[in-house]
């Protein structure tokens, strides 16, 4: 069977203090010199990216975190810089020295627990400082993960493949293999009918992105993909009256519901990805909370980028307005653009998430996560479009088919 669309790059920080051999370590596992290795403490100064091969996932991102431990303490700065790197990181490895770990080595791994990231530990120079079997299980015992005994200048492959067997054992599926937008919704020749308006808002010439990944999963999927503007769509569901399911795009998906009959499953192309793409299942259970909004009530948008105009009018224009008009009540709307530090989450009643498609799935989820364990209802661009539309439930219902019954959020 054929590989199924391009497979992701998991990214693996690596953490710990200063000279404890973060930067060696990375050399051992790329087999070459990549890192600048020294024995002044702080040589390397900012984050350093290189790229590794792991048998059976392919290539990964190294994260060298170097230049956050200067001064040996975590204070608040550090930690936000830490943070951002944890946002991007599917693993941690911390890197201590004869089974030991200090105050900072505890803050790092609260955050790591905190922020839901898995990871586990190498003790490094094993050569000087042995410190023995015993001591490494009372050290994974405390911490509930793996430890490793290493030496970065003294290794055997053995010892090296041992790290990778970890990493791979911890590595989340989700950080290397693609999910396919619609494996659990479809099967071999199954027709899936794509409703695409063509105006002037539409591109010159060509499809937007989340058109043409929809048509490719599909034939991913062994499945049969018709694309048709809703002008035509009357005719293509008298020619093809039983299609498994209709994806149109949300700004025609009222018009689009009245000529597709119920008993058709219909979605658009917003949720599609926001089921892709973010916290699905927190959006779902959060979006219906626009229906409770009260006056004098904040709400934050945030946005992953901060240059593109694509979106500037949604989150700015669109979606406040269309809030408003939907709850009649006084609303506060506030964008943050970029992945910069949020506000204190706790004065908004709601937050709402732009689609993210400059950013990885784990950045997008990572963003929202602060408000989500604070509990507040979280939603996203396209979801929430579709709520203000009242085509929230009809298109959420094809998931809900396979996901077991949600309704208690609807
Ligand atoms: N003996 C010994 N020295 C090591 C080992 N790993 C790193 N070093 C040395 O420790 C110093 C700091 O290493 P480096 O990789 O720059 O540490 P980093 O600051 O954590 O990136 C360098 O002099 C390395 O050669 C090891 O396993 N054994
Ligand atoms: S959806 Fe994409 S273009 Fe729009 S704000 Fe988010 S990251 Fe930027
Ligand atoms: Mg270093």
């Amino acid at each position: 069977m054929k590989k199924k669309g391009k497979e992701l790059t998991p990214h693996i920080g690596i953490f710990g203090k200063r000279n404890m051999g973060k930067s060696s370590i990375i050399n051992a596992l790329a087999s070459q010199q990549l890192s600048i290795v020294s024995d002044k403490p702080g040589t390397t100064t900012d984050p350093v990216k290189k790229t590794i091969e792991i048998k059976d996932i392919g290539p990964a991102i190294i994260i060298d975190t170097a230049g956050i431990d200067d001064s040996g303490s975590l204070g608040q700065q550090r930690i936000e810089k830490t943070l951002k790197i944890i946002d991007e990181t599917d693993l941690a490895i911390l890197v201590v020295e004869n089974c030991q770990t200090e105050e900072y080595d505890e803050k790092l791994i609260r955050l790591f627990e905190e922020n839901d990231l898995p990871y586990f530990i190498i003790s490094n120079k094993n050569d000087i400082h042995n410190c023995g079997t015993n001591k490494a299980v009372k050290l994974e015992e405390k911490y509930n993960t793996t430890v490793l005994l290493f030496s970065a200048t003294k290794f055997s492959e053995e010892e090296r493949e041992k790290i990778f067997d970890t990493i791979k054992k911890l590595l989340p599926e989700s950080s290397y293999k693609k999910k396919s937008l619609l494996a659990d919704l479809v099967t071999q020749s199954d027709i899936v009918v794509l409703v695409t308006p063509i105006d002037e808002e539409a591109p010159e010439g060509r499809l937007i992105l989340p058109q043409v990944q929809t048509i490719r999963d599909i034939l991913d999927n062994d499945a049969i993909a018709v694309v048709t503007k809703e002008r035509e769509l009357d005719i293509t569901l008298r020619r093809i009256p039983n299609p498994a399911l209709v994806i149109t795009d949300s700004q025609v998906f009222n018009k689009v519901a009245a000529t597709v009959p119920e008993y058709i499953p219909m979605t658009s192309f917003s949720i599609l990805l926001a089921r892709h793409k973010g916290d699905f299942e927190a959006y779902i259970k959060g979006t219906p909370h626009i229906s409770k909004l009260k006056d004098g009530d904040k709400i934050l948008l945030l946005e992953s980028c901060t240059h593109q105009v694509s979106c500037d009018d949604i989150g700015r224009t669109k979606i406040p307005r269309w809030i408003r008009d939907f709850t009649g009540k006084e609303l506060e709307f506030e964008v943050v653009s970029g992945l910069d530090t949020l506000p204190d989450i706790k004065q908004y009643a709601m937050v709402i998430q732009c689609g993210g498609c400059v950013v990885t799935h784990k950045q997008l989820k990572s963003r929202i996560r602060s408000a989500i364990k604070e509990g507040i209802p979280v939603s996203n661009y396209g979801m929430t479009i579709a709520y203000v539309h009242g085509i929230f439930h009809r298109a959420v219902k094809p998931f809900l088919r396979t996901a077991g019954d949600r309704s208690i959020y609807l």
